[in-house]
C-alpha cells in the first residue's frame, strides 16, 4: 500500500505531500502519526532548513476522515482525536524552526484548511477553495480555525465563514490576505518547490527566530514585543550567518549562508 505521507528529501529541504486522494487527503490516525514521524525527523535533521507541504490528487485535505472508526462511535470524545493529533501537529508547525511552505493544490476542508493556515506560506492553485466545513456537520472549527482566521481576514469575514461554511476561491484568499498569493495550477509546485528551495538557502536561524517573534506578538504588549525583538536580535547578531551576510553585503557579493546556530 502506499505510504499515506510521502516524504521527498531535496538538497536542504523536504516535501511532504498528504496522500489519500480518494479521500480528498482527510486524515485517520494512521496519516497522523505518519505525519508526526515526518515531522520528528525534520525538526532533528539540521540538514532540512524548510518544508513544503502539498497533496496528492485533485485535494489538498479534507480535514477528518469521517468514516475514520478511531473517531466514531455511540458517544464519541471529539476532544481525544484533537488532543492527539490536530493541536499538537498545529502547535508544531507553529514552532517549527524552519519555514514551511504550503501548496494548497485544491480544495481545503475543515482541519484541512485550518492546517494550511498554520503553515508560514501559503500558495494555493486558482481551482482551490477554502472550506470551514465544521458547522456543516454540527461541529466547530478547530486545528486553530478560531484564532487564525480572525487575525488574517478580520473579525466580520471570519464569523461570516465560520456559521455559514461558504467556500472561499483562492482568489479571494488572497484578496482578503487569507493567503500569500494564487498561482495558475499547472504553475503551483514549481513555483512552492522554487520559494522552498530558496528558502533552504537562506539564514535558518533568523528564520527561526523571526517566527518566535511573531508568535510572541500574539499576545504581547508593544513594549513587551520590543523587549523580545531585541532579546531574538541579540541571538541572531552571534549567529555565522549574520556575520556573512555583512561580510558579502560590505564585499558586494552574494552571501553564502549555512543556516548553523554556531
Ligand atoms: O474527530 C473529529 O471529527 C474531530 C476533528 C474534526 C476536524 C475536521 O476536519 S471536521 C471537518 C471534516 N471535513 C468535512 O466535513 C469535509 C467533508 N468533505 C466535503 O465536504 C467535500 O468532500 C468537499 C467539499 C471537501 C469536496 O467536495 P467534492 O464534491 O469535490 O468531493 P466529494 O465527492 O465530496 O469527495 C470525494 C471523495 O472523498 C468522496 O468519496 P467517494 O464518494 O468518491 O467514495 C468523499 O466521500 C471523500 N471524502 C471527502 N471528504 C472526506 C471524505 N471521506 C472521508 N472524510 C472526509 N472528510
Amino acid at each position: 500500500m502506499e505510504p499515506t505521507i510521502l516524504v521527498t528529501r531535496h538538497e536542504g529541504w523536504v516535501e511532504l505531500t498528504l496522500n489519500r486522494p480518494d479521500r480528498l487527503n482527510s486524515f485517520d490516525g494512521a496519516m497522523h502519526r505518519r505525519l508526526a514521524a515526518a515531522l520528528d525527523e525534520i525538526e532533528g535533521d539540521e540538514g532540512c532548513r524548510a518544508v513544503l507541504l502539498t497533496g496528492a490528487g485533485r485535494g489538498f485535505c479534507a480535514g477528518q476522515d469521517l468514516s475514520d472508526p478511531e473517531t466514531g462511535g455511540d458517544d464519541p470524545d471529539l476532544s481525544r482525536v484533537i488532543d492527539t493529533h490536530y493541536n499538537p501537529l498545529i502547535r508544531r508547525l507553529r514552532a517549527l524552526k524552519k519555514p514551511i511552505v504550503c501548496a494548497v493544490n485544491g480544495v481545503a476542508a475543515g482541519a484541512g484548511a485550518n492546517i494550511a493556515l498554520a503553515c508560514d506560506i501559503v500558495l494555493a492553485a486558482r481551482s482551490a477553495k477554502f472550506i470551514q466545513a465544521f458547522t456543516k456537520i454540527g461541529l466547530i472549527p478547530d486545528s486553530g480555525g478560531t484564532f487564525t482566521l480572525p487575525r488574517l481576514v478580520g473579525e466580520a469575514r471570519a464569523r461570516a465563514l465560520i456559521l455559514t461554511g461558504e467556500p472561499v476561491t483562492a482568489e479571494t484568499a488572497e484578496a482578503w490576505g487569507m493567503i500569500w498569493k494564487v498561482v495558475d495550477d499547472a504553475a503551483l509546485l514549481t513555483e512552492a518547490r522554487a520559494l522552498t528551495a530558496r528558502f533552504a538557502t537562506q539564514p535558518t536561524q533568523a528564520f527561526a527566530l523571526a517566527k518566535a517573534a511573531l508568535e510572541g506578538s500574539v499576545t504581547n504588549s508593544l513594549s513587551a514585543q520590543l523587549d523580545l525583538e531585541r532579546d531574538l536580535q541579540r541571538i541572531a547578531g552571534r549567529t555565522p550567518d549574520y556575520a556573512e551576510g555583512v561580510a558579502a553585503f560590505i564585499e558586494k557579493r552574494p552571501a553564502r549562508f549555512t543556516g548553523r546556530s554556531s
